[in-house]
């Protein structure tokens, strides 16, 4: 993506998750907003954008942040949002193992604390090591955390996956976080 798409992605990330009243829009109780209602509301706002520049921003986005509805006429956020939406997501059984990035400035806390949601839904978890890690860096020298979530699936905590591949769960106990100095299986 270009510069001038990677901004528009911020934008619709900030306006789709977490604060649509900025720009003078309503999300329904799945997340969505008429795509009309959308640009008109941002182009009011400095933010002006075409319904090709959101084509593009939803089909090229390194992380799949936003979807259509069949029909087109609405998009949503597909995960981290802080507003209430009902993402209809259903519980699945995760893999055995998945992975959390952070920064070693806070793993006095996630060991005491485990793994909190904080202003998000739930927790992010990724499926490999290489995806928790770019997770992490945006904070700084990432710390990939091992989450042992066969085993809390089997305890009984739901997981979910995002539409866009990002398992969900609404808190990791410390009880089932391998830090790294920890041996690995
Ligand atoms: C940390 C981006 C202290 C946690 C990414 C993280 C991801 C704790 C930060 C998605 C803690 C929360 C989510 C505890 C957790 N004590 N710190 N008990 N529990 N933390 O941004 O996982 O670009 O809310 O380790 O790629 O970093 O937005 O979560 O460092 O997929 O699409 O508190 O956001 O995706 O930070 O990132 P965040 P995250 P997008």
């Amino acid at each position: 993506m270009n510069n001038q798409l990677v901004q528009i992605s911020k934008f619709l990330s900030f306006v789709l998750r977490h604060k649509p009243e900025a720009i003078g829009i309503t999300l329904d109780a799945e997340g969505c907003v008429a795509v009309e209602e959308l640009l008109a509301a941002a182009g009011r706002h400095g933010q002006s954008i075409s319904r090709e520049q959101l084509e593009e921003v939803v089909a090229t986005n390194d992380k799949k942040r936003f979807s259509f509805s069949p029909d087109g006429q609405l998009i949503r956020a597909n995960q981290g949002h802080s507003v209430e939406v009902d993402l209809g997501l259903v519980p699945i059984e995760p893999p055995k193992l998945l992975y959390h990035g952070t920064v070693e400035r806070f793993l006095d806390s996630i060991r005491a604390q485990g793994l909190l949601r904080g202003n998000r839904h739930h927790v992010h978890l990724s499926a490999d090591r290489e995806k928790a890690a770019r997770v992490g860096q945006r904070r700084g020298q990432p710390v990939v955390l091992v989450v042992e979530a066969g085993r809390m699936h089997n305890d009984g905590h739901a997981f979910y996956r995002s539409e866009n591949g990002v398992w969900l769960t609404e808190a990791v106990p410390p009880e089932y976080l391998r830090f790294p100095e920890q041996v690995e299986p």
